[in-house]
């Protein structure tokens, strides 16, 4: 009930009640967390503006990752309305939608840019301005997906950002040991969100997943809670981490045979 009482923290990548950023948003609300919140554009004001309402936040403003001038000024606002956190979640991603489909060859210079630069380096953008807003050290969490380890088809250059941004996460976790402020990252199962509506065949690897992965699908309840054990002090020296909030999805090797076909006898 209290495990974050006193505690204080950013949220990024709520996009509306479906986000995986709000299903660990309620998770650490229910724990007594002060939570403020940033979202992406002018549009997602009237979804999240609500939302924030509805768990007691002080601070609600937007901002684009792609710009640092508008990341500093979302922590300048942050410092000012909350003075310290004692953590950060990110939860962005995104690649433009040509991208998500198609062959991976075709992968263009730009999309490229751009799925790495949203994915990936925002979360070292963050980190660093977050560091000065945690004085006493502090914990840090961002979302991942398998794809990023094993080919998962259309997931394209998705899968090349979530690579880098592990990679980061395991570079963030030696630096800011310094400073006391952890860093891991969620592999989280399928769940359909707004990032996740917009991917074709999203329906039918949900339910293969939810075949295949011993405890089947995953939700963002789910994700929050293992958010909220990352970003308490009961995960005191874990760090550099990717923690599988999958159902257990990535252990199998090979699906149980009473969910494929083929049982008919070949010629
Ligand atoms: P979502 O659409 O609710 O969240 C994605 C967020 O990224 C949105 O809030 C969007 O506004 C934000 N965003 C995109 N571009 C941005 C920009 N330039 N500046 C600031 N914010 C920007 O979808 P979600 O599924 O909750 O995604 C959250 C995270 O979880 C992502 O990193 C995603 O890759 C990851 N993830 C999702 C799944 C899944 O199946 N849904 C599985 C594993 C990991
Ligand atoms: O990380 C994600 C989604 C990321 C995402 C989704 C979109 C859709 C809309 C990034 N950029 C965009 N751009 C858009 O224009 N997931 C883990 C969910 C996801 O996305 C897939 C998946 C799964 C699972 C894409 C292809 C195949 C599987």
């Amino acid at each position: 009930m209290t495990l974050f009482a006193g505690k204080k923290g950013l949220i990024f990548g709520v996009a509306n009640k479906n986000s995986i950023a709000w299903g660990i948003s309620q998770a650490l609300y229910d724990q007594g967390a002060e939570l403020g919140f940033s979202y992406a554009g002018e549009i997602l004001k009237k979804r999240v503006e609500p939302l924030a309402a509805s768990v007691n936040s002080p601070f609600v403003e937007e901002c684009d990752v792609t710009d640092d001038a508008a990341i500093d000024d979302v922590f300048t606002k942050a410092a000012a309305q909350m003075g310290t956190i004692d953590f950060l979640v990110h939860a962005v991603a995104f690649a433009p939608s040509e991208e998500l489909s198609g062959r991976f060859v075709n992968t263009s210079r730009n999309g490229f840019r751009i799925a790495l630069d949203i994915s990936c380096y925002s979360l070292i953008a963050l980190a660093r301005r977050a560091r000065e807003m945690m004085p006493n050290g502090g914990s840090i969490v961002t979302l991942t997906y398998y794809g990023a380890e094993k080919v998962t088809p259309n997931y394209n250059v998705m899968g090349v950002a979530k690579a880098a941004l592990e990679s980061s996460v395991r570079y963030l976790a030696w630096d800011l040991g310094k400073d006391r402020i952890r860093v891991n990252a969620i592999s989280a199962g399928p769940i359909k969100t707004l990032a996740a509506s917009g991917v074709s065949g999203f329906r039918k690897s949900l339910h293969y997943v939810g075949q295949v992965a011993p405890m089947g699908n995953v939700d963002q309840g789910d994700v929050g809670n293992a958010a909220l054990f990352l970003l308490s002090d009961m995960a005191s020296v874990i760090t550099g981490e990717v923690l599988y909030v999958d159902g257990g999805y990535n252990i199998m090797g090979a699906p149980d045979p009473s969910i494929m076909g083929g049982d008919a006898k070949e010629e």
